[in-house]
């Protein structure tokens, strides 16, 4: 049956998969976002719904003082014996391990493991598990190394070993260990997560090696595909599905346009075909957007998503950057938001809550009813990349009234495409996004609809703001110079997904 890729659009990078019966549960980085690191379920591989988030107590895991693309790195999911586990790592802090008998329940608190490296996975067997991650005992080497673990504990119970070196790709990580017949499995991504991504593999009769290479190297990579659809696939987690058919879940980009993409990196699935006791993906060891696998349901589109706030429990899709504003309320119809102060410079690495967006294009709106009190105050609608590539739309209180503002941040570029004074009243936002280009329309209560734009969304990729991991997220931004106790109401928060030529 055919499918089309990406199963999970925009923003969700580093995908790990368990099966429990006949559903599957996928888990995604989440970086300086709260909650952290989102939990899909499937009961098909091809409709995935959010249905939680692992991360949800400050406690757990504090994204008080994340760096941009810091957070939450590279989270592997798994179940053993009636329990899910998930481990990932905290940049620059460590990794740890949480479990929870209940996937759409609270998970444990964390427990630290005192081995160092990134993408951490649990390869379980019988009683027994094992902790691997890209950790090096050898300076200057790269390696995947592992080691028998308590999972409940954290603690170590034996030596930290090498199991392999990878192929010489280079930024050797993400491993994943699996049991397929007499063989041990070993999975690792090479050559960085951008355009020279992979994934390749080893195996070895013994847990602790030594492992063989794979003739064939990678097994996934789209470093070599002109068609330029999709691009730095690799980072994969290989599994059976309940039928008896092998799958990867990995991570790639679709270009918005040459070389960049807005929506960061996605969750790709591929049918995985076993050759000489070698899994490859699919004959061309490429990933393909609309591929062809032994499915057992239709892949329908997901259109729309709107959140009325008449309850108070928050639907899992929101997403606060670093922390929750713990004064927002919800309930009757109606969010209502704080002001955050910003800091001087940049400033923006707080007072926003939103969402991932659904694709390239993609309409979102709300409405807002906003009465500041103090002399840069301002709220409104935002796309949001990391703290100095933004572009926002909103009101803003000056010392001569209120303004309408829509202002572009890239790194030290501030532009603000207009700024106008407008009435007290309420103001209705909305934002087209494209794979090219942004619109943002406004209207004051009893005026026509007015749009800015479009403008060109090209700061809003990865590749133009460097280093970063996340994509853009599309959501509600509060902010203001001095500490305030104004309230930002807003109401029908929405998105929809709006039909292109060229995307499914
Ligand atoms: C992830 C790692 C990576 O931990 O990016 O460069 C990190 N490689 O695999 C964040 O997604």
């Amino acid at each position: 049956m055919r499918y089309h890729n990406p199963i999970i659009r925009g923003f969700n990078p580093d995908p790990s998969i368990c099966r429990v019966g006949d559903d599957y549960y996928l888990v995604t980085s989440s970086f300086e976002y709260t909650p952290g690191i989102p939990i899909y379920h499937s009961k098909d591989l091809v409709n995935w719904e959010q249905v939680g988030n692992c991360v949800t107590r400050k406690d757990q895991v504090d994204m008080t003082d994340a760096k941009d693309s810091g957070g939450i790195w590279a989270p592997t999911l798994r179940y053993h014996k009636g329990i899910f586990y998930v481990t990932a790592t905290v940049d620059g802090i460590g990794n740890f391990i949480m479990e929870t008998e209940d996937i759409l329940g609270e998970w444990s608190d964390p427990v630290w493991v005192e081995m160092g490296g990134i993408d951490p996975s649990i390869y379980f067997e019988g009683d027994e598990a094992y902790y691997c991650t890209n950790y090096s005992l050898h300076p200057g080497v790269e390696e995947i190394t592992a080691v028998p673990i308590d999972v409940h504990t954290g603690k170590l119970l034996g030596d930290i070993k090498t199991l392999w070196t990878g192929t010489g790709g280079g930024y050797l990580e993400a491993p994943h260990i699996y049991k397929v017949g007499d063989w041990y499995y070993l999975f690792a991504a090479e050559g960085g997560t951008n355009f020279n991504h992979m994934e390749t593999v080893a195996r070895s009769h013994s847990l602790w090696g030594p492992y063989e290479d794979c003739p064939i190297r990678p097994i996934l990579s789209n470093a070599w595909d002109t068609t330029k659809q999709v691009q730095c696939s690799g980072h994969a987690d290989l599994f059976e599905d309940h039928r008896g058919n092998w799958w990867m879940v990995h991570l790639g980009i679709r270009l918005s346009r040459r070389t960049m993409s807005v929506l960061g990196r996605e969750t790709f699935l591929m049918p995985v075909i076993w050759k000489d006791g070698w899994p490859y993906v699919s004959e061309s060891r490429r990933c393909v957007i609309e591929a062809e696998g032994p499915l057992w349901e239709k892949q329908k589109k997901n259109s729309r998503w709107r959140a009325d706030f008449f309850n108070e429990t928050w639907e899992p899709q929101w997403i606060w950057l670093r922390n929750r504003d713990e004064r927002a309320k919800r309930g009757n119809g109606m969010l209502q938001l704080h002001p955050v102060k910003k800091n001087d410079r940049s400033g923006c690495t707080h007072g926003v809550v939103g969402v991932r967006p659904m694709d390239f294009a993609c309409e979102v709106g709300a409405t807002f009813s906003f009465l500041p009190q103090t002399v840069g105050e301002e709220a409104g609608m935002i796309l949001y990349l990391a703290s100095d590539f933004h572009y926002r739309i909103g009101k803003e209180k000056r010392k001569d009234g209120m303004y309408l503002v829509m202002i572009r941040t890239a790194e030290d570029m501030v532009q603000t495409v207009l700024e106008r004074k407008i009435g007290d009243g309420i103001l209705s936002i909305r934002i087209q996004t494209g794979k090219e280009k942004d619109s943002f329309w406004f209207q004051e209560e009893g005026k026509e609809w007015e749009v800015i734009g479009p403008v060109s969304n090209r700061f809003l990729s990865c590749e133009v703001s460097g280093r970063c991991f996340t994509g853009m997220i599309i959501g509600l931004y509060a902010w203001a110079k001095e500490k305030t106790d104004s309230e930002v109401c807003i109401t029908g928060f929405y998105q929809r997904r709006v039909e292109e030529k060229d995307t499914w």
